[in-house]
């Protein structure tokens, strides 16, 4: 079965694990908005968690970066008097180094992503939605700020008064992914936000009609609970731009693409709402806390 999966950072983590536990052949298409520049080093972390997850060296506890990683060279560049609100690890900064290198040699990131998780040993196709700039930009009181400003330096504590995915109208999705979304036994998306994981892939121009004439089936884990998301910002956010912040807000932002939406069984209530959109919706246990029940949702999923 080819599966593509559609993945945001730490709520997507879980879905991949489970997912690859079931030995489908999966390929992860993931979101570049949240992607910085720090300390002169390009950083993906969508395309990081998703690499360190499948290479099995994430920190799942923390939900992004290395298990085991150290911060001695965020504190030195600290003491040189560098801002150090982005924590990069020091295993985590030879990634940064090597991918900034080979984009700076003129590699695209595609390239340079199946290079890189060819060297972490993951056997599944990591793909970036583009190879054009797309970055989420979070408007506050004080102005627009990248995602990374608003939600890791400011802590997500700003007004929010609107979100823009800059460059997005110009990007393009890659041939690569184009072919793999066309050839997809599955389409899933996983449990991320969808205003700041799934909504920049979607602002690409045409993304969102390939997913509706794709001939697989589109699936969504959905991130809420209630109005509360598993975890980060989800609601904040979805409130921000107008939407509801639940599930059924998850499903009026997916109606366009989406065959069926799995949801949290104690919102069980909401269900008619969300098939009056032409919607299957399939109440599930959604706590992913081991391995067991990542694989249990990822099959709950590939059958709704
Ligand atoms: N998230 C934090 O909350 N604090 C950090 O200092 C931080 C550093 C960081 C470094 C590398 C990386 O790949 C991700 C990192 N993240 C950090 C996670 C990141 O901000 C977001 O969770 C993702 O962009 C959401 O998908």
């Amino acid at each position: 079965l080819r599966v593509v999966a559609l993945a945001g950072g730490t709520g997507s983590a879980k879905l991949l694990r489970g997912l690859s536990a079931l030995g489908v052949n999966l390929t992860v298409v993931t979101n570049v908005g949240d992607n910085v520049w720090v300390h002169g080093l390009y950083v993906c972390p969508d395309l990081d968690i998703a690499m360190y997850t499948l290479a099995g060296l994430a920190n799942r506890k923390q939900g992004w970066g290395i298990e085991g990683d150290t911060f001695r060279t965020l504190a030195q560049l600290g003491r040189i008097g560098e801002p150090t609100w982005f924590a990069l690890g020091d295993i985590d900064i030879a990634t940064q180094i090597v991918r900034t290198r080979m984009l700076r040699d003129g590699l695209t990131l595609t390239s340079v992503t199946e290079r890189l998780r060819k060297a972490f040993q993951v056997a599944q196709a990591i793909l970036p939605l583009t190879d054009d700039p797309v970055e989420t930009r979070i408007l506050t009181p004080a102005g627009y700020v990248h995602l990374q400003e608003f939600w890791v330096r400011d802590r997500g504590q700003p007004a929010v008064r609107g979100v823009a995915y800059r460059g997005s109208s110009q990007a393009r999705f890659t041939e690569k992914v184009e072919k793999t979304i066309k050839g997809a036994d599955r389409i899933v998306l996983c449990p991320a936000n969808p205003v700041t994981s799934i909504g920049p892939m979607l602002a690409v121009p045409g993304f969102s009609r390939m997913l509706s004439s794709a001939k697989a089936k589109v699936t969504a884990l959905s991130p809420m609970v209630g109005s509360v998301p598993f975890s980060g910002l989800a609601a904040k956010l979805m409130r921000a731009v107008g939407k509801r912040p639940d599930s059924v807000g998850v499903a009026q932002m997916y109606s366009a693409f989406l065959d069926s939406l799995v949801i949290e069984r104690k919102d069980e209530g909401v269900k008619g709402e969300i098939e009056e959109l032409g919607i299957k919706c399939v109440p599930s246990d959604t706590l992913m806390e081991g391995l067991s029940e990542e694989k249990r949702i990822a099959k709950v999923l590939l059958e709704a």
